[in-house]
């Protein structure tokens, strides 16, 4: 398999460094295989460019049409030119994504689980078929418009409305940091309405609609992040997603992206693991490898220690997902967990490569500022802990 592990040297004991207990073998042939295939364009295909797109800030686009004729866009929809693969399989397909770089799999997990999913799972007949077939292309781009900048962790207070007008609706009001946004063909955006919060495909070239890049970010450099502006914008009832009225209705979006992040996380820290082996393997400080030191090796066994843990709850959760028995609270504590590992390995990764690591030649500092996102977004580490304590007391904290 062409994993990040193939760039360390053999295992000392034959077992892989960045899976001590061989998840690998827990997966069927198919799961493999899709592992393999994603793996394979990440090595070849994002790896070689990720490090000069981030220092350039650069969404490196060249690599939609490859990453849908992959089959990763949607992959988890039954038809419409979609994959139509389990769950465990699109967890994989983030996993591999991220060890490249989290805004590729957020470029995947936007399209798939935030665009696509709603609607596949909220939308008409016929929005479906306009919609789907390109957006699994990759011909089609889609947004996820939830924040708004008064504060993303409390979205059932979004100002942005829609008021009905005749067989249309009119649409006032604004979203922030939307990853996809000024290059997407489509964007889901959901608005406060007379009869609760609901759902509306909001076409590019709509009179009124402005999608202006967000610049100057540290974090998520190879990705887009962009406002949302909505002017008077006039959306056709048939855009409105008819099958879901509610927060639950961008909550339910939320879960599926949020489960996939779970798997991307641990991408990220293998990765970060993967460099930080490779280097104490060479680096020669007084007078041995650095590796040879008890308190590299105690890092770095902390550090496969809490992949293992992350690698276990996400399998977990992807065979309670594929069961149709997967429940919110069990997503949450596997994105607070994964997500906190792995910001925690990447920041002592790149203290283990020292000055060195804080170049775009190592790939921990640019993870470990991409996590500085992924911690924050699909629900704040601390949004998650509550979410958690909510369970455990039966009180809503937030
Ligand atoms: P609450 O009363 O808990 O729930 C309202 C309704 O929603 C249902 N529900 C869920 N359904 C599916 N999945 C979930 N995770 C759900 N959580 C709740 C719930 O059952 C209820 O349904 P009903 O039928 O009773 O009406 O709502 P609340 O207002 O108390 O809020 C709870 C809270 C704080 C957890 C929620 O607001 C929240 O998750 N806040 C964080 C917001 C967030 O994560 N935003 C992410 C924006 S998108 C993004 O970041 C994309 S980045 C992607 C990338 O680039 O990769
Ligand atoms: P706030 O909600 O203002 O939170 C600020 C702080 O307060 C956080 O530390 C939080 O944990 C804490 N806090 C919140 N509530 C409580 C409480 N009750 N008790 C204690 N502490 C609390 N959104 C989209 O809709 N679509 C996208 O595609 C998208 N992409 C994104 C891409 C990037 C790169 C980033 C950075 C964000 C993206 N987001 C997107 C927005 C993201 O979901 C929000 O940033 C996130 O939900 C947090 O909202 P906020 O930034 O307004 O922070």
């Amino acid at each position: 398999m062409a994993t990040a592990a193939e760039n360390i040297k053999p295992a000392r004991r034959g077992l892989d460094p960045l899976d001590l207990y061989d998840i690998r073998s827990e997966l069927d042939e198919d799961e493999q295989l899709v592992q393999d295939t994603t793996a394979r364009f990440v090595d070849e295909k994002v790896i070689p460019i990720i490090g000069e797109a981030f220092d350039e800030g650069r969404f490196p686009r060249e690599l939609v049409p490859e990453i849908a004729q992959l089959g990763l866009l949607g992959s988890s929809i039954e038809g419409y030119d979609c994959a139509g693969l389990n769950s465990v399989c699109y967890g994989l397909i983030c996993q591999e994504l991220e060890r490249g770089d989290s805004g590729i799999r957020s470029f995947v997990s936007v399209q798939s689980s935030l665009v696509m999913y709603p609607i596949y799972a909220y939308g008409s007949d016929e929005q479906k078929q306009r919609w789907l077939p390109p957006l699994a292309r990759g011909e089609a781009i889609g947004c996820f418009g939830l924040t708004e900048s008064h504060g993303g962790s409390d979205p059932g207070n979004m100002q942005t409305r829609a008021k009905r007008d005749g067989d249309d609706w009119i649409l006032n009001g604004s979203k922030m940091w939307i990853t996809n946004g000024s290059i997407a063909d489509v964007a889901v955006v959901w608005a406060q309405t007379d009869d609760g919060i609901q759902g509306f495909i909001v076409e590019k070239d709509m009179p009124g609609f402005e999608a202006p890049e967000i610049k100057h970010k540290f974090s998520l450099r190879a990705s887009i992040t962009s406002s949302l502006f909505f002017d008077n914008v006039r959306v056709p009832d048939s855009n409105r997603l008819p099958k879901v009225k509610g927060l639950k209705g961008p909550l339910g979006c939320l879960t599926q992206a949020r489960f996939g992040i779970t798997w991307g996380a641990i991408g990220a820290a293998q990765a970060c693991l993967a460099e930080a082996i490779d280097y104490t393997s060479s680096r020669v400080l007084f007078d041995r490898p650095v590796d040879q030191t008890q308190t590299i090796q105690r890092r770095m066994a902390d550090m496969a220690r809490r992949i293992t843990l992350a690698q276990l709850m996400s399998l977990r959760l992807g065979r309670l997902k594929d069961a149709g028995r997967m429940q919110p609270t069990q997503v949450s504590l596997a994105k607070w967990n994964n997500v906190r590992t792995a910001i925690d390995i990447a920041r002592d990764a790149r203290d283990i490569l020292g000055g060195a690591g804080i170049t775009v030649e190592h790939s921990p500092i640019r993870h470990m500022l991409n996590l500085e996102s992924v911690i924050t977004y699909e629900g704040t580490e601390t949004v998650h802990e509550l979410v958690v304590g909510r369970e455990l007391t039966g009180h809503n904290a937030f």
